[in-house]
């Protein structure tokens, strides 16, 4: 269904965003699948034959190594190449507006791309390494991130195991490192985890972009903040466990809609951008 900013759940959603004092944003992967970044699940979420349950854990780390580093560091060379797509733009001016308007806008992503910080969003973690025994955290953007990985973790082809001495290794005390990551059977860290539930309890608006949906903590903040009949927005290309909950669902590439969603009410606003789009509202 071909829809624009005066389709009546577009100007509904518009008008509620319009008049919101604390929006808070839940990004996924499929806010960068237009920047070519791939997605975890669904086509291209392979990596070899392993997907991220197999690799994103701290048991696959220990026993397997130089094959999780391999991962990272493909998925690492790989975003260095991407750019900020008409999604990340949009929710950075957004943010911006509403910061001139003295109103709150946060935004809660569980990507590692750095798109968000690339296009110009605020307020976000980007750490890189920590080691995995004195615990010191460092940015770290060398490419290669070690020379033993230059050339490696391709997704079509396996190769040698790389010796532990060889892997990213600590500036200051030389052990190994790990992504600076939050993998299955880890928790958020505290802090994060205080501020996310603070954003969550304070929320007037949620919208949530580009996400599965089933990878907890986050699969649960839809219904927490829908129980408090506080509205959901989601944009997804297909339906998600949280479309149930959500009182809009707007379908279709989150490049195309957040312009549209998030442009000032007046003036500005693209009011003749015609998308293909199919939208619903829930009670
Ligand atoms: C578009 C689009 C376009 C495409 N426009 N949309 C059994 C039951 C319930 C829970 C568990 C369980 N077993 C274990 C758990 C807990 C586990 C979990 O939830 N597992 C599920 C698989 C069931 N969770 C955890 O372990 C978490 N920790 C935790 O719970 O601690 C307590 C605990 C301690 C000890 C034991 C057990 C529990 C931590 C989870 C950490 C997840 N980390 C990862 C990897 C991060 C590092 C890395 O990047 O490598 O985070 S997993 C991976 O999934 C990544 C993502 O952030 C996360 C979510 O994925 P996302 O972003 O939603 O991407 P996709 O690919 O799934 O979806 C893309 C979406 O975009 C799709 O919907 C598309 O349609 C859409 N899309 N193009 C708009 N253009
Ligand atoms: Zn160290």
């Amino acid at each position: 269904m071909a829809t624009n900013t005066s389709d009546p759940k577009i100007a509904e959603f518009r008008e509620l965003l319009s008049k919101a004092r604390s929006v808070l944003v839940l990004t996924g992967a499929g806010i960068s699948a237009e920047s070519g970044v791939p997605t975890f699940r669904g086509e291209g979420g392979l990596w070899r034959q392993f997907n991220a349950t197999d690799l994103a854990t701290p048991s696959a780390f220990a026993r397997s190594t130089s094959l999780v580093w391999e991962f990272y560091h493909y998925r690492r060379e790989l975003v260095r190449t991407k750019e900020p797509n008409k999604g990340h733009l949009a929710l950075v001016e957004a943010e911006e507006r509403f910061e001139k308007e003295g109103k709150h806008f946060f935004i809660l992503t569980q990507n590692i791309d750095g798109l968000h910080r690339r296009a110009g969003s605020r307020n976000l973690l980007e750490i890189h390494v920590r080691c995995t025994s004195c615990g010191f955290i460092e940015e770290n953007n060398d490419s290669p991130i070690c020379e033993a990985l230059r050339n490696r973790g391709l997704p079509n082809e396996t190769a040698a195991e790389i010796p532990l001495k060889d892997l990213p290794s600590c500036r200051q005390c030389g052990s190994l490192v790990r992504p600076h990551v939050v993998w299955f059977e880890e928790c958020l860290w505290p802090d994060v985890l205080k501020k996310i539930n603070e954003e969550i309890a304070q929320c007037d608006l949620f919208l949530v972009v580009g996400t599965s949906g089933i990878v907890y903590p986050a699969a649960g903040y839809a219904s927490v903040v829908a129980a408090r009949k506080v509205p959901v927005a989601e944009v997804n290309i297909e339906k998600t466990p949280a479309t149930s909950t959500s009182t809009f669902y707007f379908e279709g590439p989150s490049g195309e809609l957040l312009p549209v969603l998030l442009a000032p009410i007046k003036n500005d606003a693209p009011s003749n951008k015609t998308l293909p789009l199919k939208t619903k509202t829930r009670k």
